[in-house]
């Protein structure tokens, strides 16, 4: 039988990896729900595009109508922005999602609702990794938009049966990324002859995996996840944002040690990290590019070959960071 599947926010990094795994499928018809274009290269041919807005509620009916399983992938998703704006984040991170659940609510479709561990809030040096019983505790415009979209989700869960699973992932990375985060805004400014750019002391940490294994995460889930599930993903790759910086710059011009530190984000989580062990029991699922080296060093050779990409958009982002010192 074919699963029709649609993807909201296809068009974006995690949802365009997302897309591409399940293109893979012979068992799948793929829809994207995305307000932006999709770039060159992005989406394998024959993924049905459709560009518009989950606000947009008769688009978004007549999309679900038509599918067996929505995966929700759009949303605003950086941190800076959402300080700067956070409205955006509440209209499509809560109000969207709503009108997701609305959605799949009316029509008996199984929703997998893709999020972040951002919504857990920040971890000190010593403490254990999240977990999907992790208390809520975002501390961002952007993670309390998240968190709540979470907690809408798991609300539908019980108010009116809707079928849905959750995750909760750690930093990813990988082609396709906008350049405005962490590891494409470095990479992009060193390949245009700029130092790499940490906020603060660099010291906090994040938990990285790519965008590949997040998409197999995401799939496990939907093939065999049981509904009302939370499911943490994470590759247990914990590093330093100046650890990060380092490796790029001795990717990238052998000179490790020049990185410019800059004003620092406001409520700056210090440290995420994930224990992905209820995923990899109950699911079987295992992250495959666990060599964080070499998916680094590849990442940069992605963005060095697409400058297509990412050379439009690095005036405006960098715009956008110098007007905040950073
Ligand atoms: O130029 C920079 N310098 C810098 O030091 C940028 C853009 C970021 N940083 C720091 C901030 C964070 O400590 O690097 C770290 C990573 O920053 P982001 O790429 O903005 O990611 P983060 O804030 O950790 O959030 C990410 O993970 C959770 C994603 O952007 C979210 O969308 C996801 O939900």
């Amino acid at each position: 039988m074919t699963h029709r599947l649609l993807v909201t926010g296809g068009a974006g990094f995690i949802g365009s990896a997302l897309v591409r795994r399940a293109a893979r499928r012979a068992d799948a018809a793929l829809t994207v729900l995305d307000l932006a274009e999709p770039a060159d290269g992005m989406l394998p041919s024959g993924v049905d595009v459709v560009r518009g807005d989950i606000l947009d509620r008769d688009l978004l009916d007549a999309l679900v109508a038509d599918a067996d399983v929505v995966v929700h992938c759009a949303a605003h998703s950086h941190n800076d922005y959402a300080l700067a704006n956070p409205r955006p984040f509440v209209e499509t991170n809560l109000v969207g999602t709503f009108e997701v659940l609305e959605a799949v609510r009316r029509h008996g479709t199984r929703l997998h609702h893709v999020s972040t561990d951002e919504v857990f809030g920040s971890l000190a040096p010593g403490d254990p990794p999240f977990t999907e019983r992790s208390p809520y505790a975002p501390r961002s415009p952007y993670s309390s938009t998240k968190a709540g979209s979470d907690l809408l989700v798991r609300a539908w869960v019980q108010s009116y049966g809707v079928r849905a699973t959750l995750s909760n992932c750690g930093n990813n990375y990988g082609p396709f990324q906008s350049v405005d985060k962490f590891i494409p805004r470095q990479i992009t400014r060193m390949l245009r002859g700029h130092p790499p750019r940490v906020f603060g002391t660099g010291e906090q940490v994040r938990d990285w995996i790519h965008v590949d294994d997040h998409a197999a995460a995401v799939w496990a889930i939907v093939d065999r996840g049981r509904s009302g599930e939370t499911y943490a993903i994470g590759a247990a790759t914990e590093r330093s944002n100046l650890d990060i910086a380092r490796a790029l710059r001795a990717l990238i011009d052998g000179a490790p040690d020049r990185i410019e530190h800059v004003a620092d984000r406001a409520a700056h989580d210090s440290r995420y990290a994930i224990d992905a062990s209820k995923i990899t029991d109950e699911l079987a699922w295992r992250p495959e590019r666990r060599d964080l080296a070499a998916g680094l060093a590849e990442t940069v050779a992605w963005y060095r070959a697409n400058e297509d990409f990412w050379g439009a958009r690095v005036d405006e982002v960098e715009g956008f960071y110098a007007a905040r010192d950073q």
